[in-house]
């Protein structure tokens, strides 16, 4: 009986298999750095269009010689709230220093109805004059290249912009807790269509299983892997338990950690990286939702090669840019029937000789998965 419920069939498991594979393929640099070049060029063409723009940048024009002498790519790994440390990423002089950049005025972005500057991006930026003692570099933000991958979200405002979360990473952990506080399919049903809708890889990770009965977690949890062929990780951060399964799934990736408050994001990545870079804090006894130790995403290099990023928690997740009718093609365990119903399209609620919603009282379908399904389309408006 219970090995009738949810079975996969072959092709179903080799679909997401194959969905799964090219979602890591992920492109390299090298794009950036042809991106680069034609910043370069175009700079060349109207070496004065954001200078004039900015009286704050006038005032390097007067100061220093040529323009693209301080112009410099780097990749944003980390935000102030008012301003972002960039890390010099090209040229001969300052390779990996940090600046504190902010936005210029005329600042030009290849990533349209979306945040403006989001860490991980890959950005132009041009130095500031140095003056006195100073932990970091001044820098002013004047390109944004096109994201390669990203995890957003509906933007809180619903402003028609979407919120990214982090950019140019190479795989999601969507890390939730065992207990304390208790993990919540419907968030990770919404991860899994933004990790689609992104280009990243999900991986989804329960930490704190020391707290809960391991078997029911697992059992609970089996039809992603099982049923959706996604990588699913148990482990206890506390009791160091697990972690081995962790670390060569990070190697030479950028993989960021998101997921609710209190789950443990900044207690893993501070002990994968090896020290305590980060606060990390109690989750709050009434709220049940922990305190918001991290306000900001920020990018850590792991030892042995890769890199990580801690994110806030989230309470929501709103998905983004998506219509009713496409929702149905990011619920992958619906694939094999999708086709065969009566009507086209279908939203697979009410109509006659569905055969999703056959395939649910069949006990074909995870009912939560079901559920998960009218939950988003509830909140799509076209
Ligand atoms: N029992 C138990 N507690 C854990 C485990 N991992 C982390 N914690 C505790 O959970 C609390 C929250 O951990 P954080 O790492 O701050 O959580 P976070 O996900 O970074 O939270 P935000 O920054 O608010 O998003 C801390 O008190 C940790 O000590 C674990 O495996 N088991
Ligand atoms: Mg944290
Ligand atoms: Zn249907």
């Amino acid at each position: 009986m219970a090995s009738k419920k949810y079975k996969p069939s072959q092709e179903t498991l080799s679909k997401s298999r194959r969905t799964a594979k090219s979602w890591s393929k992920g492109s390299s640099e090298k794009q950036f750095y042809a991106k680069k070049k034609q910043w370069d060029e175009e700079e060349d063409a109207v070496p004065n269009r954001a200078v004039s723009m900015s009286p704050r940048l006038k005032n390097i024009q007067q100061k220093t010689s040529l323009p693209s002498e301080n112009t410099f790519e780097g990749h944003v790994i980390d935000s102030t709230g008012r301003s972002f440390i960039v890390q010099r990423a090209s040229e001969e002089i300052n390779v990996g220093a940090l600046y504190d950049c902010v936005v210029s005025r005329s600042v030009v972005t290849e990533n349209p109805a979306s945040t403006l500057v989001a860490v991980g991006d890959r950005v132009l930026c041009r130095a500031e004059p140095v003056s006195g003692e100073i932990d970091l570099l001044p820098g002013v933000i004047i390109k944004i290249a096109e994201r390669r991958t990203k995890l957003a979200r509906e933007s809180a405002g619903n402003d028609g912009i979407e919120q990214v979360i982090v950019s140019n990473i190479d795989q999601v952990i969507i890390l939730m807790a065992a207990a304390d506080p208790f993990y919540n399919r419907r968030l990770i049903d919404r991860y899994l269509i933004a990790a689609e809708l992104g280009n990243v890889e999900p991986i989804i990770c329960i930490n704190k299983m020391d707290l809960m009965d391991e078997t029911f977690v697992r059992e609970d949890l089996a039809m992603y892997a099982e049923f959706l062929g996604i990588k699913t990780l148990f482990l206890s951060a506390e009791k160091k338990r697990g972690l081995e399964t962790l670390s060569p799934v990070l190697q030479g990736k950028t993989t960021v950690f998101s997921g609710p408050s209190g789950v443990g994001k900044s207690t893993l990545v501070n002990m994968l990286i090896g020290e305590e870079a980060q606060i990390t804090t109690e989750v709050s006894a009434k709220t049940q939702k922990g305190l918001h130790t991290t306000t900001f995403s920020k990018i850590f290099p792991l030892p042995e090669g890769g890199y990580i990023l801690d994110t806030p928690g989230i309470r929501e997740f709103g998905i983004w840019d998506m219509t009713k009718e496409d929702l149905a093609y990011y619920f992958h365990d619906f694939d094999e029937y999708r086709l065969e119903c009566r009507f086209t399209p279908c939203t697979h609620t009410h109509e006659p000789g569905c055969a999703v919603k056959g395939a649910l009282e069949q006990g074909w379908i995870d009912p939560e998965r079901y559920e998960s399904y009218l939950n988003i389309l509830e909140t799509l408006e076209r």
